[in-house]
């Protein structure tokens, strides 16, 4: 009874983008009715969504709690902010407001893999994801990455990997990754949060109820507020402890390292710069915390080759500042 009556809730999408329309498909799926509400929304969105769902009411204009009548739950697309007058008016009236992600996490069956920070997480995400793939692993790849989660929701999916914004996380509540990182924190979207305190808890939300979490050693933003009852490795582009991931020296060769066990000569890396040296020991930190196999995983990480970041973004991230512990010419920042 408590379901039926759940299902017949009139649920609002808020946000008629890629977020939105997966979540319409979702919840036609279900054979639940939802209204949508978007204040400038795409001419082409809206033939869309009127062709594909000829029953949806659309609520185009500024968003406005007063034109909500009836709703009493909203998917919130990650680009509004909770603080929106129309979004906080549904809080203070007791709407329930989540976003696809917390949608998705109720309803996955296999272990997720949570991976956000302010630079680097689409490339740790399509790594891990494809040394998840090498491992033979059947791994499904989205989140702010670009395909929305709830077109991932598979059956026969044995494990997700998910690149999660601080956007997404503010309405994610139930998250309980199989692994969870931050790979690190500098000041992102500060027109959206009061202060970088605020954006920094926010982006530890990934850290709620995690088995495995992935700590960057190098920047104290990325370690959670307080202790949890989670397994912890960490990564660091110095040496790494006994358990941890990082680089060992030999000569002139730098390797990828598990506390003193060298993994892969970093000289045979496609991906270049020293964040792209954290970047790789956070997805295997992150891969072994899953229980992928290793040599897949190095297998995985000899083949990558994403297009990099633009070195200045090399500057943001400040792992410039990390150059003087390498000395090498290979990790030149600029
Ligand atoms: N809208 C409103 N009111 C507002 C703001 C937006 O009605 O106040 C409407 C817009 O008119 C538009 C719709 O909302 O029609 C767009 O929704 P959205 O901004 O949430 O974007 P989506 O198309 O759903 O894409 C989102 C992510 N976008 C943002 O977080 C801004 C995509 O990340 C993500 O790939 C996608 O979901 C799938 O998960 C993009 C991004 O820029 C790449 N992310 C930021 C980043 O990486 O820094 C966080």
């Amino acid at each position: 009874m408590a379901a039926l009556i759940a299902s017949n809730r009139l649920v609002l999408i808020v946000g008629l983008g890629v977020t939105g329309f997966s979540v319409a498909r979702y919840l036609a799926g279900q054979g639940r009715a939802f209204v949508v509400a978007d204040k400038a929304p795409k001419p082409e969105s809206v033939a869309r969504l009127h062709a594909e769902f000829p029953q949806a009411r659309l609520i185009a204009g500024e968003l406005d709690y007063q034109a909500w009548q009836g709703v009493s739950e909203i998917i919130l697309s990650p680009g509004v902010p909770r603080k929106h007058p129309a979004i906080a008016a549904a809080l203070a009236d007791g709407v329930e407001v989540i976003g696809d992600i917390e949608l998705f996490v109720r309803e996955a069956r296999a272990p997720i893999v949570a991976i956000t920070g302010s630079n680097g997480k689409t490339t740790v995400t399509t790594l891990v994801g494809e040394m998840a793939q090498a491992a033979g692993v059947a791994v499904k790849v989205g989140g702010n990455v670009g395909t929305p989660v709830l077109d991932l929701l598979s059956e026969s999916a044995e494990l997700y990997v998910l690149e999660l914004s601080s956007f997404q996380l503010e309405s994610t509540f139930s998250l309980k990754a199989a692994a969870a990182t931050v790979l690190n924190v500098s000041p992102d979207h500060m027109d959206r949060y009061d202060n970088l305190a605020e954006y920094h808890f926010t982006k530890q939300r990934i850290y709620l109820n995690a088995k495995h979490l992935v700590i960057n050693r190098d920047d104290p933003l990325t370690q959670p507020p307080m202790a949890q009852d989670a397994q912890v490795t960490r990564f660091t582009v110095g040496e790494p402890d006994l358990k941890d991931f990082g680089v060992r020296r030999d000569g002139e060769e730098i390797f990828l390292a598990r506390g003193l066990r060298r993994l892969l000569g970093v000289s045979e890396l496609k991906i270049r710069g020293l964040h792209n040296v954290a970047n790789a020991l956070a997805a295997l930190a992150l891969g072994r915390a899953v229980g992928l196999v290793e040599e897949p995983m190095l297998a995985a990480l000899r083949e990558f080759f994403r297009s990099a970041a633009p070195l200045s973004a090399c500057r943001a991230q400040k792992w410039c500042g990390f150059r003087q512990r390498f000395q090498s010419h290979q990790y030149r920042c600029d």
